[in-house]
């Protein structure tokens, strides 16, 4: 996720922090530099010119004041992080709450913009923190929506109100009205519309857009949008906030290699918030967006606390807790122990998406630790879990046991090569060598993140994760969890 970006603004700081005295000609590259990394991810024209003129303003100011005991490079990075911070975090807000439930959120955007997609990711979201959501399929238009949006719902566990054949097919906006009230009867307490998208900005769409607004009356209307759409982003969310009316932006793909500048500045062009990420295909890798964290990101400075967010919600305080009793008593890490995490971390999403939020380290190192940390794929982490699964639970806990014999039938009933028992084996082995190498080393202290301090990503991603914990981060993590 933003990538490209992250990687030049992170060199661009670097060489900044390496010098602590400043002069205004360095200040004016720095500018430069930013200015072609913002222009190179996409970034709309009018937004970096304006971002370049506040940074080189304040830089200015700050050169020249020459405060003592001030470090002025530092104080620039300050600027420029403040000064990103203002673009994304225009009217930064969550997502509204009706007075009286149920909240309505409607979602439009064009063809293929992941609108039905992330109808399920937000139900599954308001869902784990204890709401009601109900899911209306006003999509009329492409065959299938309705089915689609349906096997979303029954992945999820969330109830999806559709139109009964003959009854409203054709008519996304009685559909609509008719889902509201059915909401209103059950007592769901969120409802979300699933509408229609079309190719482009088309008057039909619109219209229709609008009618169905009109009848729901939503407390947040959500335009999403796809982060690689490129410049054409901010037109379209002009055309939508004038046809339809918009409050809110939602981006995704932003899991892609999208240089994602674009959908960036849509918020500062048009003056709504962005209010989510979508970041991925499965219903999981969705996120709010916290500005601050986002800013952080780009300048490669990681976001520790969305990771520390996932990993809680991924390893349930239960298990959580029962593996620190376990670590401190000094009891033998088993395979179910192993297990759990890789569920765990399956759970927190993709590896490469977990790569983007941890803090960039400079030169080879980082770049070692960051292709090792690549060479662990998800399918890896699948066939971890089916091998672990056709060991009999005496297995599992008594690893020892799996001579060449049981290795064989393990091989067959997970349908995989003995090589690659052996090597989950010896990658286990090392697994728990390490959880005995840190309980020598941190007396009573479970790692934070047991899901990350294990294979199958062995010790780059182990060190990394505690390095970050001790930096500030972590601490604003804890500030803003309270
Ligand atoms: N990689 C990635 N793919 C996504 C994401 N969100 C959606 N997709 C994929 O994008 C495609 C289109 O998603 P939909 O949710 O059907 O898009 P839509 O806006 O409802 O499309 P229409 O109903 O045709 O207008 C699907 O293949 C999704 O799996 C995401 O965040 N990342
Ligand atoms: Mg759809």
């Amino acid at each position: 996720m933003f990538d490209a970006l992250t990687s030049r603004m992170s060199r661009t700081l670097a060489g900044l922090r390496s010098r602590g005295r400043i002069n205004p000609v360095d200040l004016e590259s720095t500018c430069g530099e930013i200015r072609t990394a913002l222009l190179e991810a996409d970034v709309a024209l009018i937004v970096v010119d304006q971002l370049i003129s506040e940074v080189k303003r304040r830089g200015l100011e700050a050169i020249s004041l020459k405060q003592s005991g001030i470090n002025p490079a530092q104080q620039v990075i300050t600027i420029i992080h403040e000064e990103i911070l203002k673009v994304l975090g225009i009217n930064s807000r969550p997502l509204a709450q009706a007075k009286k439930p149920p909240t309505k959120i409607m979602l439009a955007g064009l063809q293929g913009s992941g609108k039905t997609t992330l109808a399920g990711k937000l139900a599954l979201w308001l869902k784990e923190q204890g709401n009601t959501p109900l899911l209306v399929a006003c999509d009329l238009v492409r065959p299938n929506a309705v089915t689609q949006l349906q096997i979303i719902g029954e992945q999820i566990g969330v109830p999806v109100f559709a139109p009964e054949p003959g009854n409203g097919v054709g008519n996304p906006i009685s559909v609509a009205k008719d889902g509201l009230d059915h909401a209103n009867q059950k007592l769901f307490n969120y409802v979300i519309f699933d509408t229609a998208g079309r190719l482009g900005v088309d008057v039909d769409l619109m219209k229709e857009a609008r009618a169905i607004k009109g009848a729901i009356t939503p407390d947040d209307t959500l335009f999403v949008v796809d982060a690689m759409t490129g410049q054409d982003a901010v037109n379209t969310a002009n055309a939508f906030d004038s046809g339809v009316g918009i409050d809110g932006v939602v981006l995704t793909k932003v899991d892609g290699d999208a240089r994602a500048g674009a959908a960036l500045s849509v918020t500062s062009v048009i003056g709504k918030p962005i209010l989510f990420l979508s970041t991925g295909e499965k219903s999981s890798e969705f996120e709010p967006f916290y500005p601050d964290r986002i800013a952080q990101r780009i300048l490669g400075m990681g976001d520790v606390a969305t990771l520390a967010d996932q990993a809680k919600k991924a390893l349930d305080e239960k298990s959580a807790a029962r593996l620190e009793e376990k670590f401190i008593s000094g009891e033998d890490f088993t395979f179910d122990d192993f297990l759990e995490q890789l569920q765990a971390m399956k759970k927190m999403g993709s590896i490469s998406n977990l790569l983007g939020m941890l803090p960039g380290m400079p030169g080879a190192q980082g770049a070692q630790m960051k292709k090792q940390i690549e060479a662990i794929d998800d399918s890896e982490t699948d066939r971890a879990a089916a091998i672990i699964q056709s060991m009999t639970p005496h297995e599992r806990s008594n690893p020892k046991i799996i001579n060449g014999s049981r290795r064989l039938r393990i091989a067959r009933g997970s349908g995989n090569e003995v090589s690659s028992v052996n090597r989950l084996l010896e990658r286990f082995a090392g697994a728990q060598k390490a959880m005995k190498q840190m309980k020598n080393m941190r007396p009573g202290g479970m790692p934070q993140m047991p899901g990350l301090g294990a294979p199958p990503a062995p010790r780059p991603p182990q060190r990394s994760a505690k390095k970050s914990r001790s930096g500030n981060p972590a601490k604003r993590a804890q500030e803003e969890r309270g």
